[in-house]
């Protein structure tokens, strides 16, 4: 045994038997097993016909045809023994104990979460929390969802940690300082009233308590969310009028947020709707159907709730379910205990998008702790929740789009919640995608939207340039597209909005000589080009 080789196992003995090896996830060994580690085939061949030989009670196994790791497992065989074993023998890299692996689930030390969020578990929320547990952006943007509900107990405790607030409005002072139309709007709004004192309801607070109970705090419930920054519009369901207001305050702080480049305003991510109204349609309503694509524009999914009657939607009509748009995401209510759908709850196969947990739930539904919450109200603050969670979730490319794509970020986390559901029976047919939400899938499923988009080249002239140079516009590019140069260590360098001409004359003449790298990025296309600058 070389010196090198002794002083390893000689480390490995002390540390395992100090109890603190840190192989491999997970502290349990499996008895009797262990892995050896060659520097070549010709060492490890050796190795093998000699314990072959010698030792016919242990098992040696490669661990694939061209591995340089074998399994060697003896009954009894203690890692005392082993290590005896391999102590001379040429050129072993490494030694170490087999191990069991952890499941990995993050567990919220909230007492009600294991007894009584069964639902949680239905979607996977314990194994997404191990991706995030909510809250901010890698960029540091704190993630909003906008509830429109008729009051919420904001200081219920579960609640009054995970609010909003409003930078730019002065508490108390009796003006509106961020000039949006409502003074001391510091939490959020009150629209019967115009005032930023929240009015108090048992409903709302349900919802936020779904979305966003602190979590893993050793009180109460877990929200989808374990930290996040819930936005109360209150008195927004007594009439549309007052809801679509809501929708336009809501509008207005994402606005502001993209407009600055993330500076002001706020990240509002989604928006949640445990509310309606029976046999309509959007033909009756066309102005709240059109506030999702309106929302939308500005990077925001609208979570809406589907009936709370065993009825077809799509037959009997119902808002905001059959409104048409692709930033709306509609929700049935499926029993927390049992995942089966709930009789008294809405379907339609064009207008009910999924399944989440709603019947047999707890949440936030008074001013100081947990009660029953249920219905399809209880099911859709879980898919805006889910929304949310997914902004946070790290290097997946969502966290560079959102600023600048805020609408291909928004498709982008939908299409993660609708392709990645789990099929129940009790849904299928009936529903759009058939499912269940799974916030684990949506996270291991999802796709940045700059992934699939298409990359194709359009025409520069001339290249290289020194001065001017003229691009043409690919065809079909939208009016609201943005032209973007990087320079080649990947440094925007030039950035504009596109205006719909068929030809853009772009002065380089500052630039440094070098390559650079053209991006036009509008709706689903993404358009990629090259030049060099003498
Ligand atoms: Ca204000
Ligand atoms: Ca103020
Ligand atoms: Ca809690």
């Amino acid at each position: 045994m070389n010196i090198q080789v002794f002083w390893l196992i000689m480390g490995l003995m002390f540390l395992c038997s100090h109890g603190k090896a840190q192989v491999l996830e997970g502290t349990l060994s499996f008895p009797g097993r262990y892995l050896v580690q060659f520097d070549n085939q010709r060492n490890l061949q050796e190795f093998h016909a000699n314990v072959s030989r010698s030792n016919d009670s242990y098992r040696v196994e490669k661990c694939g045809p061209n591995s340089s790791v074998l399994i060697v497992e003896g009954k009894d065989l203690t890692w005392e023994e082993f290590l005896k074993l391999v102590s001379n023998t040429n050129g072993i890299v490494a030694v170490q104990k087999d191990y069991y692996l952890e499941e990995r689930v993050k567990i919220p030390n909230d007492p009600l979460f294991n007894s009584s969020q069964r639902g949680l578990q239905w979607i996977k929320a314990p194994e997404a929390w191990e991706y995030t547990t909510g809250g901010v952006t890698t960029h540091g943007h704190d993630i909003v969802v906008a509830v429109l509900d008729k009051g919420f107990f904001i200081n219920n405790p579960e609640l009054k940690d995970n609010l909003f607030v409003n930078a730019a409005e002065i508490p108390n002072n009796g003006i509106d300082d961020d000039q949006n139309g409502y003074i001391d709007d510091v939490n959020g709004v009150n629209l019967a009233t115009g005032s930023g004192i929240i009015e108090k309801a048992s409903h709302g607070s349900g919802v936020m308590g779904i979305i966003g109970a602190k979590g893993n705090n050793s009180l109460g419930i877990s929200g989808v969310n374990w930290n996040i920054k819930l936005l109360s519009v209150s008195n927004a369901v007594s009439s549309v009028s007052l809801l679509i207001k809501g929708y336009e305050y809501v509008k207005e702080l994402r606005r502001k947020f993209n407009e600055s480049g993330g500076q002001e305003g706020a990240l509002v991510v989604a928006s949640n709707l445990s509310a309606g109204v029976r046999n309509q349609w959007p033909s009756d309503q066309p102005i709240w159907c059109n506030m999702y694509d309106s929302l939308g524009k500005y990077g925001i999914i609208s979570a809406g709730a589907s009936a709370n009657d065993n009825v077809d939607v799509d037959v009997v009509g119902d808002l905001p379910s059959t409104c048409e748009s692709e930033y709306l995401i509609v929700v049935t209510n499926v029993v927390s205990t049992t995942d089966v759908k709930y009789s008294a709850a809405g379907y339609g196969s064009k207008s009910v998008d999924l399944g989440a947990p709603g019947e047999g739930s707890v949440s936030t539904v008074d001013e100081t702790g947990i009660g029953s919450f249920g219905g399809t109200s209880c099911a859709t603050p879980h898919v805006a929740g889910a929304i949310a969670l997914m902004y946070s979730v790290p290097n997946i490319g969502l966290q560079d789009d959102y600023i600048n794509y805020p609408i291909e970020a928004a498709r982008s986390v939908r299409n993660a919640i609708l392709d990645n559901v789990d099929i129940l029976p009790s849904l299928q047919g009936i529903t759009k995608t058939g499912g269940r939400l799974n916030l684990l899938k949506m996270i291991e499923g999802y796709k940045s939207d700059s992934q699939v988009v298409k990359n194709l080249n359009f025409k520069l002239y001339p290249n290289p340039v020194r001065d001017l140079i003229e691009i043409e516009m690919p065809e079909n590019i939208l009016e609201n597209a943005q032209l973007e140069i990087f320079n080649i260590n990947g440094m925007k360098v030039f950035s504009k909005s596109i205006n719909g001409k068929s030809k853009e004359l772009i002065n380089v003449s500052q630039f440094e000589a070098g390559c650079y790298i053209i991006r036009i990025k509008g709706g689903n296309s993404l358009y990629v080009n090259k030049f060099s600058k003498l």
